[in-house]
């Protein structure tokens, strides 16, 4: 059989990694079949082009995934390909809580994990008993973890930065700054339940953990392919500590030394032992779901482990070992007000300075406990995703319209990424070296992307013209002389204690 995947296009931003699921799902592929991989951020084709693509290459089956932000693209690719006769499958967390609606574009749906699912799904297909629902009974155990054949993979696609960047890199010796990032998941669940998020219901509430073997071995073949930098896409890395601690000393005991991502709640950062570790065994970065600076909208959402009054003393903890921080923050939860994006801005700008923050409005995804209790009250967009508009709100907040919850983002990334918010950040860089403020303020431009189209040259060139004082302020006669912020290339391992695993603690 030779199967596609394929990974809806969002239409705003560039792929700059691999989306995990299509190379779990083909390392877990029966041998026998051909499978290929097209990621819609990367080839952009509309629907018709799509199809057009799978009649040329003669697929027998299409596989789609299907998270609530991209199903709209999911569906009308989906319409297009079945337009030819060729079956298509869907997947992912928005398909899992909607497999009805989901029906109504594939022939099958997988619900849940599909680990387990998909070599049944083949099976059947082949056999031509593709049944329309398939459920996972059990969450798989990820102690057998498939290897991800990485080899087969070709990374060029994927990257950060534009190519006539790396050549020059390369040139000056500083190769190891090409960032390439390579998704690793070494867990799935998260006991916390937080009200906004899925990923409770859908990955359950009980870790599961790979061996630290397992992982250890995929890094080693993620360095020797020359990866860069690995994205942990593990929720809570750190959600039992113990566990996280022994994994990264094995990483230290191995010498695998490639640089790292990941994402970890604030409450589980206070563990210095573990912020040291952290740095030892090569981490750059922590994505922290901050969500609000207010007491009142965490309680709301049910995420009171994270006290706004430790957020900078945590921030500046990461910095001190040169480790910096996506902090992310939500609007328009029920105790949000106008001006929610002001009072959040006076907060973060005395912050250490290393770190990018990102906003979002509040959104009602399917399975959560906010989606159900906003139902109840009346107070949401039905299928919203439907008629997705990007950075729009898709229920009536409390204390503010739709309109001014929107104004509300716009105003947060706004103060955050106007050339003064940046510049007022890395001015206050001012002790760290080069290399370090180059890559911040490279970081910043690239984050705010997230939010401002800025895809071509010509709009980079705007922006570095716009933000010519930081520029500067790297470019300084300081920046040559100083070391406060540790370059990451300055990675020391700590003394290696056990590196055995342990029991779950969650909630820690
Ligand atoms: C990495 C990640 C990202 C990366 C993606 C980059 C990349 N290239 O991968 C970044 C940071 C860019 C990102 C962005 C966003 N993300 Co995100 N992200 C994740 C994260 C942490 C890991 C994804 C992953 O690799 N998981 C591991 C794989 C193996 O699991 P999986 O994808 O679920 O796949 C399994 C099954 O679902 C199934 N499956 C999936 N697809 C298919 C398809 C077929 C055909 C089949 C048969 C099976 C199948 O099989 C897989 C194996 O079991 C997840 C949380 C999580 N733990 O999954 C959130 C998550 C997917 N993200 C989420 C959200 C909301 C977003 C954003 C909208 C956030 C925002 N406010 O902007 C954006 C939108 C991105 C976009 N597409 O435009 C939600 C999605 C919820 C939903 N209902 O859709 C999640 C679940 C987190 C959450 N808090 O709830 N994200
Ligand atoms: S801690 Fe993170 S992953 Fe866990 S439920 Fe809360 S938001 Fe989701």
């Amino acid at each position: 059989m030779r199967v596609l995947f394929y990974v809806p296009d969002n239409r705003i931003t560039h792929s700059y990694m691999p989306t995990l699921w299509p190379y779990v799902l083909k390392s877990l592929t029966p041998p026998g079949h051909s499978v290929t991989t097209v990621d819609g951020n990367i080839v952009r084709m509309n629907p018709e082009e799509l199809a057009e693509f799978v009649r040329r290459e003669k697929f027998d089956i299409v596989g789609i995934g299907g998270m609530t932000r991209t199903i709209h693209r999911s569906y009308a690719v989906a319409d297009s390909i079945r337009a030819l006769g060729v079956p298509v499958v869907m997947g992912g967390p928005h398909v899992t809580e909607e497999p009805e609606e989901a029906l109504e574009h594939a022939d099958s749906v997988a619900c849940g994990e599909a680990d387990d699912l998909w070599p049944q799904m083949l099976k059947d297909f082949e056999a031509g008993k593709l049944q329309p629902i398939y459920r996972s009974c059990e969450k798989p155990s990820l102690e057998n973890y498939p290897r991800i054949p990485w080899e087969q993979t070709d990374f060029r696609q994927f990257r950060v930065l534009p190519r006539w960047a790396s050549k020059a890199l390369l040139m000056l010796g500083w190769g190891r700054y090409d960032v390439s990032i390579s998704p690793v998941e070494t867990g799935r669940g998260c006991p916390y339940r937080c009200d906004f998020c899925t990923v409770s219901p859908f990955f359950g509430e009980k870790i599961r953990f790979r061996t630290n073997e397992s992982v250890i071995g995929e890094l080693k073949l993620l360095k020797s392919l020359g990866r860069t930098l690995v994205f942990f896409v593990d929720d809570n890395f750190a959600i039992n500590p113990r566990r996280a601690k022994s994994l990264m000393r094995a990483m230290i005991e191995a010498d695998v030394r490639i640089y790292w991502v990941a994402q970890i709640s604030m409450n589980l950062l206070r563990d210095q032992e573990l912020l040291d570790l952290l740095k030892a065994s090569g981490c750059v970065c922590v994505f922290i779901g901050l969500e609000s600076v207010l007491p009142e909208s965490l309680k709301e959402v049910s995420k009171t482990f994270n006290k706004p009054e430790e957020y900078g003393e945590i921030i500046g903890g990461l910095q001190r070992r040169g480790v910096y921080c996506v902090t992310a923050f939500i609007m328009g939860i029920d105790g949000d007000r106008p001006g929610v994006a002001r009072k959040t801005w006076d907060v973060v700008q005395n912050w250490p300075p290393g770190f990018f923050p990102v906003f979002s409005q509040l959104t009602p995804l399917p399975g959560t406990p906010l989606y159900k209790s906003l139902r109840d009250q009346g107070r949401l967009e039905e299928r919203h995703w439907l008629n997705y508009r990007p950075y729009g709100a898709a229920f009536t907040p409390k204390n503010m319209t739709p309109a001014e919850l929107e104004k509300e983002v716009r105003a947060a990334w706004g103060a955050a990424y106007s050339p003064a918010g940046i510049y007022q950040r890395v001015r206050r860089m001012r002790d760290v070296r080069f290399v370090s403020k180059l890559l911040y303020v490279f970081a910043t431009l690239a984050f705010r992307g997230i939010y401002f189209r800025q895809m071509t040259v010509r709009a980079w060139l705007k922006l570095i013209w716009q933000n010519r004082r930081s520029v500067r302020e790297v470019f300084s006669l300081r920046s040559f002389t100083n070391h406060e912020i540790a370059p990451i290339s300055e990675i020391s391992p700590l003394p290696v204690q056990s590196a055995e695993p342990s029991t779950v603690t969650p909630g820690s």
